[in-house]
């Protein structure tokens, strides 16, 4: 056949034409691909933060434009300080440290309804070798900088790196959301999960990142419309808790830390009698007011005595309890924790066994939970011995007839240091809410006004265990704080929240502590507003209310067909006086077919309901399910 000089050049144009298109076409859909994972694509998807190199600001130890909450944030890098980490090779990356703390990203404008994108690196280096989560939350603003909106993606996990097993990569922290319609900006806030210190670098904000939609967390529901469950018991506007730590001679007394004890310098025997004494004035205090207070005891706290010589949790040595870390003296870097055990009994010595005080205090109806069995330093402690502590806490707690713990506060208010390795210990050994946590800015997720007061008394979920752990506010009563303590439980009352009232047993046992308390005690189970109750049950109402579910079963409601409610408590606490916010125009009311009746003039106790507050109570155990039927007037 003759060679067709035409043909083939006209074959030859097409397939390069074919070849360009698809050429073309495979780089568009390559583009795509980058643009949905939230890479830089030149044009399309380039980079919108500002100062993504992370340039220094002067004197300041941040970079240019970008924001924390507090110190535990800062530039390192072997470019900065011959210390930390760096991934892109400009020798420098950001470091994150303390669970309430955060890292801000300069803002970033955007334009309402189109995707925007996030990704970065992370690694830890913590101390108690632990990998660690952090999430990003994306924080939209309207044209005057005011914030209009928050999402926040999935808990990602952060690599560990140790000298001896430096990870092969950074772990990938990355998240992309739809900017609302009032948006015209945008930060993006990194928060960690643990006081496990974190470094990120290489971050990058872009249009896109489609692919990351399913980072996203589940939003928070908010139920605004009536019917709507109350977030106390009998419809009451804020939850009190009174609690104490509770501990012998050995738990902590001996142990003393100048930081975080106000009798560190006094006689450890004497403190021990006066714990002791606290718990006689305390339940004569309590008595005539019905007022469940909670005792978070130490270990030796269930012991009659130790003639047995038993020893616990392997008879430790806690070499972080040095001066270096605020001890008073290296005694207890070189001697073992219960070394100063006399083996006696609580009749020989009853400044260090408490084990006979326990009947009286179950009796009355109180709670007790657990201050550590050692009374150790929660974020220096690893998360092997906080196991040991926990099961021995619980083994002899059980010697006793007491309940495994499932609230915790903390020796010293030391959790700052906490790994993410301790908290999973916490979580598996059965702790549901914890409380005297670390004053310290990076570490303290409630922080207060000058004086003191917490300015968000409510507990809330520990970062990072959204749904498992709650962490609780406190306030410490002396007798100088009676005033401020009244204007912390107003404050309460206003954020619809809880506060924990709490000392040392041993500091309500002068008549001018014992006047103090008297005065608070006496206010709060007068106030009808208020639900008095331990710190463990308040949590797990708490808890229990967050798994509640409220549906409307569809129904056209008139004068004659009543409105349907079903309210489901898939839990496993029982919720009793469980109370409904109801419409104003409400006529009557049932639960279960049962109608409840009117109290015209009564707080709402117990079943029935009021309408002048708009209230309805009833009981709802743990895996039941109510209809809840309400007749309206048109
Ligand atoms: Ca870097
Ligand atoms: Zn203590």
């Amino acid at each position: 056949m003759a060679f067709d000089p035409m043909v083939s050049r006209r074959l030859l144009l097409g397939a390069t034409m074919v070849s360009l298109l698809v050429g073309a076409l495979g780089a568009l859909l390559y583009a795509q691909q980058r643009v949905a994972a939230c890479a830089f694509v030149p044009l399309v998807a380039p980079e919108l933060l500002p100062n993504a190199a992370l340039a220094p600001a002067a004197a300041t130890g941040m970079p240019i434009g970008w924001q924390r909450r507090a110190g535990g944030v800062e530039l390192r890098g072997p470019a900065v300080d011959g210390q930390g980490f760096d991934l892109d090779g400009d020798g420098r990356a950001l470091q994150l440290l303390g669970i309430a703390n955060y890292v801000k990203t300069p803002s970033v404008a955007v334009q309402p309804g189109a995707r925007y994108c996030f990704t970065g690196f992370a690694l830890t280096d913590s101390e108690q070798r632990s990998p660690t989560r952090a999430r990003l939350v994306f924080v939209w603003y309207d044209p005057s900088g005011t914030p209009v909106g928050e999402a926040a993606t999935l808990w990602q996990p952060v690599t560990l790196w140790t000298p001896e097993a430096p990870p092969r990569d950074w772990s990938r922290l990355q998240g992309s959301f739809v900017a609302p319609p009032e948006a015209r900006s945008l930060a993006v806030r990194i928060e960690p999960a643990s006081d496990d210190r974190i470094y990120l670098d290489a971050m990058h904000a872009h249009r896109g990142g489609n692919a990351l939609a399913g980072l996203a967390a589940p939003p928070p529901t908010l139920a605004t419309d009536l019917p709507r469950v109350a977030r106390w018991p009998l419809g009451r506007q804020a939850a009190v808790a009174f609690t104490f730590d509770w501990e012998t001679t050995m738990g902590g007394l001996i142990h003393s830390r100048s930081v975080g004890d106000p009798n560190y310098d006094k006689d450890p025997e004497a403190r021990g009698l006066r714990m002791r004494e606290g718990i006689t004035t305390t339940l004569q205090l309590f008595q005539p007011y019905g007022v469940r207070a909670t005792y978070y005891a130490t270990g030796y706290n269930f012991l009659l005595g130790n003639l047995e010589r038993r020893r616990f949790m392997g008879d430790p040595l806690f070499a972080w309890a040095s001066p270096a870390n605020g001890w008073i003296t290296d005694r207890w870097t070189q001697r073992p924790w219960f070394a100063d055990d006399p083996f006696g009994t609580y009749r020989s010595h009853p400044a260090w066994y408490f084990g006979d005080l326990i009947r009286p205090l179950r009796d009355a109806g109180h709670e007790i939970q657990s201050h550590t069995f050692s009374h150790l330093y929660g974020g220096l402690a690893d998360a092997a011995t906080w196991a040991a502590d926990l099961q021995a806490w619980n083994q002899v707690a059980a010697e006793r007839g007491v309940a495994p713990a499932t609230s915790l506060a903390f020796p010293w208010s030391g959790s700052a240091g906490m790994s993410d390795a301790s908290w999973d210990v916490l979580e598996q050994g059965g702790i549901r809410s914890v409380t005297r946590l670390s004053n310290q800015m990076q570490y303290n997720l409630f922080p207060t006004d000058s004086d003191g007061v917490v300015l968000e008394p409510r507990c809330r979920w520990l970062p990072g265990r959204e749904g498992r752990i709650l962490a609780c506010p406190d306030f410490y009563l002396t007798p100088e704080r009676v005033s401020l303590a009244l204007r912390q439980i107003e404050r309460a009352v206003v954020a619809g929240g809880m506060i924990d009232l709490w000392a040392h047993t041993e500091e309500v046992t002068s008549p001018e502590q014992l006047r103090a308390w008297e005065r608070v005690v006496q206010r709060v189970a007068r106030d009808q507003r208020l639900w008095v109750a331990p710190l463990g049950e308040i949590a797990a109402w708490q808890a229990a209310l967050a798994t509640l579910k409220v549906e409307l079963v569809a129904t056209e409601p008139d004068a004659a067909q009543p409105l349907i409610v079903r309210v489901t408590n898939p839990g496993a606490s029982d919720l009793a006086g469980l109370s409904l916010h109801l419409p104003a125009n409400t006529r009557r009311i049932a639960v279960n077919g049962e109608e409840l009746a009117r109290q015209e003039w009564l707080h709402p106790r117990g079943q029935g309901w009021w309408p002048a507050a708009g209230l309805a109570t009833f009981d709802l155990a743990a895996g039941q399910t109510a209809e809840v039927q309400l007749w309206l007037t048109p």
